[in-house]
This record gives C-alpha cells, structure tokens and sequence, in this order.
C-alpha cells in the first residue's frame, strides 16, 4: 500500500505542532509572509545588472533606462539563472575531482572501482597499460580538472552522444567549451551592455547547460562511481519513520558524497558504536536529506529520512542530533531551528556557511579526523535529547535503489530471451519500447516547492504514467518522493499496466527506478545516448521525455537546458520566470526545437501535464512507425 500524500502532510502537522511547543519557525509560515510574490519577478521583467537601474518594464515603461526591451531582461535573467546552475553542478564535479586527486590506498579516499577508471582513461585516450591505479587516478583527476578551464576545444565526454547530436551541438554553436568558460562567457554576455537578443541569450543558455550535463555533472558521477563504487540494486527504506528513537541520529544532508560516505564509514566504526553505548544509545543511526541522501542510498542503502521540503521536519522530531550539511539546497532556517533542540546543526564547507551553525571545515586530507569529530559530537549529544519534545512519526516504505547505468544493462540481461542476443546492451530495452511492452520512458527529476502541494505532483504523475506501461527514471527529491510514497517497492508493479508489470517481474524490478541525484541525471543522458544508438535512431525520436513538476532551484533550469539541448522534450510544473517575454517564451516553448529537435512545456495544472507527456511519447512512437 502507498503512503499517500495525505498521510504525509498529517505527519507534517504534528511535527509543526511539535515545534510550535518550542516556538520553531517553519517554511509553512514563511510562505504566508511572502505570499503574493512580486509580480516583476515573477515575470522575469526586473533588471538590476548596472545601477543606472533597477529598471521595471511595464506599458508605460516599455524599455529600461540603457534602451533594453523586456525580451533582452528575460534572456538575460534566464541565462544567469542558468549560470547559476552550471556553476553549482559543475563545481561539485569539480570537487570530486579534487577528491579524486587526493585518492591514496593508506589515505582516507580509495579507488572503489578501478575498472571503471580504467575505463574512462582509455575512453579519454589515456595510457592505462602498467599503470599504479592510483597513479592513473592522479593522472585522470588533472586532466579532468583542465576540462574545466582548458583553452581550446570541446568537452570530452560530447563523444558519448550519436553521431547527429553532436552534429547538432556542433551546427548550432552549443557545443560547450571548457566549462568555466560557459559560465563565465554566461556572466559576460549578460553584463550592462552586451547581448539583449533572445536568440544569442538562450543559445548560451543551452550551451552552459550542456557544459553542466555533458561536463561538470558527468564527471561528478563518474568520479564519484570511481571513488565510492558505481551502485548497484540495494535494498532501503524511506521516509521519516527511518530515524530511531533509541539510536544516535545523524542526518547527512547536501550533495557531495565526499562527506557523507565519510560520515557513514565512522558512524559504522566499531569504537564509535561503542561510545555511542556508554552515552546511553543503542547504537548510530545515519540517514539522509536531499542529494547527499541518493548518493549514500545507492551506495550503501543508508535510509532516506526525506527530500528537501522535509529538511525541517527531521529537526522538528526532536530526535536529530546532529544534521550535518556541505553544499547546496540547505535552508539557512535550519541554524535558529536546530537551537529550538539540541540539534547540533553542522556546516562545512567554505561554500556554505551559515549563522548559527557549528562549522567544522571539511577537506580530503582531515576528512577521516573531521567525520570522527562530526560522529562524536552527534554521540555526545544524545544525553541532550528532550525526551518530550521526541516525536518521530512512524511512517516508511521499503525501496529498491541503485539503478546506474551499468546496474541497469546488467538488470536487463535478466529479461534477456533468445531472440535478444546481446547481452551487456540495452537491446532488451529497446525491444521492449519497440514491440509496445513498455510505451516510454520518462525521466522524472527535481525538487519539491512550495508553489505546488509537495510531492503531490511527483507521485502523482509516476502513478498514471506507470499505468500506462510508461516506465520512470527518477533522480533528486523527485526519486525521494517515490520512495517515500513506495513506488520504489517492487511490490508496485501492481500499479503498472500490464506490459510494464510483466516487465518488473522479468526484470525483477520496481517500475521506478531511481537513478541518483541530480548530478547523476547524466547517467540519463548516457542511458539515452545508448538506447538511440542500439535502436538506431536519433535521440529526439526516441519515445522518452523528461519532466520537473515542482522544480525550484537554478540547478533545475541548468539541468533543463541541457536534457533539451539532447533532444528531449522536457515539462515543467512551475514557470521559470519568462513569462513576461513572448519572445522569450516563444524560444524556449517552440523555436528552440529548430536548433535541437526538443523544447519545454510549461503546465501548471498536473493531470494536464501527464496527458500532455503521455501524448508525446505516442506521437514519438507513431512516428517511428512502433
Ligand atoms: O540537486 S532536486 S531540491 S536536493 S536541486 Fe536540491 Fe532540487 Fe532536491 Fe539535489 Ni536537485
Ligand atoms: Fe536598467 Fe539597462 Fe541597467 Fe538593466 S542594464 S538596470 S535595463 S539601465
């Protein structure tokens, strides 16, 4: 049985009521005080880049003071939303690639996978033949690390797309450069002064996304497959009712594994359980919040407490001793909320600092001597705890996780019958799209948002897409959404159409297969990639489409642009704030699939939306002739 969304949000409520008991603030009431949002920003009309400004386009002031129309400030607000987003993936990737660097066999990272490094370099054209694994490491972190800044040429994992993609990326200018170089070129473009056409703003707008999903977020995932083990099926558990009322909790939050995979390996230390006793706990319990949460689940089936909307309600149970954080989607409320508790609330990373926090710098040389101090901070205060202030609610699911890439073809060698020879390949897939047993595939991402009733619009859609015998790759807090609902659950093939149903039982599978975090939504690109390729097709053919329902950050639209700028048709839930240009809006809806064969749609009401994505995927399939 599913959890439903009602259930879900009467936990919610006796959490605030908890909360309220201690005076907590919550992003429930914060909403109400900025309720309604300014119209000009959400339209995207309010330009702020020089300070002859603000400037504010309306009838009577159709241009800003330097002359720029309403259609140059949208582009220009769009690509720097963009920006943002590239830079944020890309600097986690970043990040891994340092950690990558610091790989030692006596030292606190290791190379987990080998093969695939082995892989990869030989990919790159690098010499792999008698070369110390960790040598080759170093060597591959460098030449990873120069992707970033290099001078000349493209990204180089562009050549895992077919052949007529990167024709196109090629045809069109996109073909993104060293990825600081699409930021940067992104901040320069849309400085006072420079481009106001909507053309050239949401051609670089597509072009900094690629150097996000082709780029800074490939490597991410790659390189922290290298470091921390590519996943594989792993059995978890989700929702809030994973916190233990008699164990230490610690809650890792964020996105990069660096920290938490450091965090988990002491948590598991057998010194540390057994000062965890002697402090009066049965034991460490570690789950997760946001991303940081799909890395270690797919890893290692730590539990997942919840996705971003939830971040508060682990604090509010009053059972969180510590809930440790590094980059990214983490609401500055979580400072003066863990002081409402004896939550012990810890930064740290010199990305994200915040007030009322304990920051413990993190880096890959201390990490093992930081994770231990982290640990025994939590352990020591569990004597803390307001016994009458603890209340966790009992709700979880239970879920399969761990589908990468490499996981998924080798699932499918399971389904594999005799008239499907390849083994190691996604052919079985492709025969199943192509004989109708799965109709498509939708590729579900993003964050929840106040703007849409959280997680509603998620499971939601994935419960009418998989009657449909549409199967889901999910990722980020949409992928939590699922699980916590218990669409991960192989026992919800029962929900799917017949075709898909009879596939999770070959498969073994549930029909929603979670495929990471939000950097790992490049293993979507390299799972779509394949699929045109073995079924010979391009990939804008390919009955598949990707959708953000409750999307919120910078990173989304990022993400957005470069699923696009592949040739998926990508829906969105919420508006990004274009809709004060026609021309804007005219690109990115429709133009744009002159230039890459794909564009948005942008749908509010949710029910319309999956008509909307079911209709393209029979379109696709008519097309196709299938
Ligand atoms: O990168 S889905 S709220 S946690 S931005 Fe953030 Fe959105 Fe969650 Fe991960 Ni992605
Ligand atoms: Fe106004 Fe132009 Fe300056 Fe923007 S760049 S704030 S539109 S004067």
């Amino acid at each position: 049985k599913l959890t439903s969304v009602e259930e879900f949000e009467q936990a919610t409520n006796e959490l605030l009521e908890n909360g309220a008991k201690v005076g907590a603030d919550a992003w429930q009431f914060r909403v109400k005080n900025q309720t309604p949002h300014c119209k000009f920003g959400e339209q995207g009309t309010c330009c702020r880049i020089c300070t002859m400004g603000p400037c504010r386009i309306t009838p009577k002031a159709p241009r800003g003071i330097c002359g720029c129309d309403v259609h140059g400030i949208v582009g220009r607000n769009f690509l720097r939303f963009t920006a943002g987003g590239s830079a944020t993936h890309s600097d986690h990737g970043r990040e891994i690639c340092h950690t990558l660097h610091e790989a030692d066999p006596n030292g606190n990272y290791k190379v987990k996978d080998p093969e695939k490094l082995i892989r990869i370099a030989k990919e790159w054209g690098v010499e792999t033949e008698g070369k110390d694994i960790y040598d080759l490491a170093h060597e591959m972190s460098e030449l990873a690390l120069l992707e970033y800044g290099k001078p000349f040429g493209t990204q180089r994992f562009l050549k895992r797309a077919p052949q007529h993609t990167q024709e196109i990326w090629e045809r069109e200018e996109i073909a993104p450069r060293a990825i600081d170089r699409e930021v940067a070129c992104s901040l320069h473009m849309t400085h006072m002064g420079c481009s106001s056409l909507p053309e050239a703003l949401v051609r670089q707008s597509l072009r900094s996304g690629l150097s996000d999903g082709w780029g800074g977020s490939m490597m991410g995932t790659e390189f922290s497959d290298v470091l921390f083990g590519t996943p594989k099926p792993i059995e978890t558990e989700a929702n809030l009712g994973v916190m233990k009322e008699d164990e230490v909790n610690i809650i890792v939050h964020g996105h990069d594994p660096s920290l938490s995979e450091m965090i988990c390996e002491y948590a598991d230390d057998p010194e540390m359980i057994a000062y965890a006793k002697e402090m009066g706990a049965k034991g460490i319990n570690v789950a997760g919040v946001c991303c940081t949460s799909n890395e270690v689940a797919m890893r290692r089936g730590v539990p997942m407490a919840g996705n971003f909307l939830q971040q508060e309600n682990v604090v509010l149970t009053g059972a969180c001793e510590a809930i440790v954080v590094d980059v990214q989607c983490i609401f500055p409320a979580l400072g003066p909320l863990s002081k409402c508790f004896h939550t012990k609330f810890v930064t740290t990373s010199p990305i994200a600092q915040m007030p009322d926090a304990e920051y413990i710098r993190f880096n890959a040389k201390t990490a093992g001597e930081n994770a231990k101090a982290i640990v025994k901070m939590a352990i020591e205060n569990f004597k803390n705890r307001k016994p009458e202030l603890v209340h966790i609610p009992h709700m979880k699911q239970k879920a399969t996780v761990g589908y990468s890439f490499e996981s998924i073809i080798k699932t499918l060698d399971k389904v594999t019958n005799s008239q499907v020879d390849q083994t190691g390949t996604l052919m079985p897939l492709w025969q199943c799209v192509a004989s109708g047993v799965i109709r498509g595939a939708v590729a579900m991402v993003g964050c929840n948002n106040p703007k849409v009733r959280p997680d509603t619009a998620h499971i939601e859609l994935m419960k009418k897409l998989i009657a449909h015998d549409v199967i889901i790759v999910a990722s980020g807090c949409s992928a939590q959404a699922a699980a916590r609902a218990g669409l991960m659950d192989k026992r919800a093939k029962d929900l799917c159409g017949a075709g898909l149903k009879r596939v999770c039982e070959l498969a073994d599978i549930p029909p929603v297969l979670h495929m990471g975090s939000c950097v790992d939504i490049s293993r979507m690109m390299v799972l779509v990639a394949e699929l045109a390729k073995i079924g010979n097709v391009n990939i804008s053919q390919l009955p598949v489409v990707g959708c953000a329902p409750e999307w919120m950050s910078e990173k989304a639209v990022s993400i957005g642009n470069y699923v696009v700028a592949t040739g998926i048709d990508t829906y969105l839930g919420v508006e990004p704030y274009v809709s004060g240009s026609t021309e804007v809006t005219g690109l990115l809806t429709n133009g744009v699939r002159d230039w890459v064969e794909a564009a948005y749609t942008v749908e509010k009401d949710i029910d319309k939306l999956g008509d909307a994505m079911l209709a393209r995927i029979e379109e696709k399939r008519a097309a196709l002739g299938v």
